[in-house]
């Protein structure tokens, strides 16, 4: 960084503040992960200084031969790493991957959408009314069965039978169990329907066939492309090629202007990373070390939404302990551990406080931590949620925390 401490220092302080902080604490957050070199290498190229308004071969700039080559590269990857028949990566972000479908299927003000709600385990721009998806579409949703705290494919059906959508979208920010992505394509042909999956959180578990994949199944995949994919923060679709036109009219001119075409190149980085045997590996590890640390929890006393966890996430009910998710959130930050405060089923609290918290493994085992490490995470965890206010646990917790930490270089090569 010689360049940027010589003309910004403030800004390069807070990135060696910041990466102090990754190194030493344990990222549990489970839409976050960790880059490679490449990927970050790619991120902060040259690629940053032109626009490249289009598509590969059809731009509205001269001088985009290079960048043609950059994006056909990360849509064959992105095709065959999903098996898709058409990829858009030019999305900035799952949102917008998100906002371009409902742009490319639905009519403003006018058509209805079936989606998950937030409060148990939906995404904002599922239809939230706070969120443009929420106020530009006739949204209804639906939950999880409050019993079992899983998807009712049924009651999903009898609600699309009533409800009639346009749209139906699956997928999840805050669910642990797998999503059968086939009954809700099967939901949406009986009643006409789109049907949109949005992966974001499961993507690199659906690119490596531990979580059934709704490639080719559903008409619409969207994605991120930093969680469990672990690229750069950005977007992407998939789609049959009968549906490549309206996705790529609908991404541009339609709702965004110039790539982000470092970006991109870092998307191209990733997904050849993912194309490896070894990420695969990297996938089973992310899910063998939620099982893990999802029995230390249980163990422990802790409730866990549903019981457990099939995927890279679980939540933690924190009712019985009589803490709030922000409190829990607060007292871990304070011992080096980062969570995010997250609804649950049942949920009485607002959104700010909550009754739950949402741990994912990706980053830490991005890490090279294992199960022997999610055994000690799950009792660190655990010390801190039954002493929240205890000063001399938290500090304690926070130097094992760094210890831990400090064997498991987030750039060991
Ligand atoms: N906000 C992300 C998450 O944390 O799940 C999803 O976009």
């Amino acid at each position: 960084m010689s360049n940027l401490e010589k003309v910004d220092p403030e800004i390069a302080a807070v990135i060696r503040r910041e990466q102090d902080r990754q190194l030493r604490g344990l990222e549990l957050i489970a839409s976050e992960n960790l880059v490679s070199r490449a990927v970050l290498e790619a991120m902060g190229s040259i690629l940053t200084n032109k626009y490249a308004e289009g598509y590969p071969g059809k731009r509205y700039y001269g001088g985009c031969e290079f960048y043609d080559i950059a994006e056909n590269l990360a849509r064959d990857r992105m095709k065959q790493l999903f098996g898709a028949q058409h990829a858009n990566v030019q999305p900035h972000s799952g949102t917008q991957a998100n906002m371009a479908i409902y742009f490319a299927t639905m009519e403003c003000n006018k058509d209805r959408m079936l989606s998950m709600s937030l409060t148990q385990g939906g995404h904002l721009s599922h239809g939230s009314p706070v969120s443009f998806s929420g106020k530009m579409y006739q949204v209804h949703q639906y939950g999880v069965d409050l019993e079992s705290e899983t998807l009712d494919y049924g009651k999903v059906g009898e609600l699309a039978h009533a409800v009639k959508p346009k749209m139906i979208v699956c997928g999840a920010s805050a669910y642990p169990r797998e999503i059968d992505f086939r009954a809700f394509m099967e939901i949406a042909e009986s009643v006409g329907a789109y049907c949109m999956a949005d992966i974001a959180h499961i993507a690199g578990l659906c690119a490596s066939g531990i979580h059934n994949s709704p490639v080719g199944v559903v008409h619409f995949t969207t994605t991120t492309t930093h969680k469990t994919l672990r690229g750069p923060r950005g977007g992407a679709i998939m789609c049959n090629q009968e549906y490549a036109t309206m996705v790529d009219k609908a991404v541009f001119p339609g709702m965004q202007g110039g790539p982000l075409m470092n970006t991109i190149a870092a998307k191209a980085v990733c997904l050849k990373e993912a194309l490896r045997p070894s990420f695969k590996e990297y996938n089973r590890q992310i899910v063998k070390n939620a099982k893990v640390l999802a029995q230390v929890l249980l163990d422990a006393g802790l409730r866990l939404v549903s019981g457990g966890t099939d995927n890279h996430l679980m939540l933690i009910d924190l009712t019985r302990q009589g803490l709030t998710g922000l409190e829990a959130e607060t007292a871990l930050g304070k011992a080096g551990i980062t969570v995010n405060k997250n609804t649950i089923p049942r949920e009485t609290k607002s959104p700010f406080v909550t009754s739950g918290l949402r741990i994912g493994t990706p980053a830490v085992t991005t890490r090279g931590m294992k199960e022997q490490e999610m055994q000690m995470i799950g009792d660190l965890i655990t010390r801190v949620i039954f002493h929240p206010q205890d000063a001399g646990v938290l500090s304690a917790v926070h130097r094992e925390v760094s210890e831990l930490a400090g064997k498991f270089p987030i750039y060991p090569e």
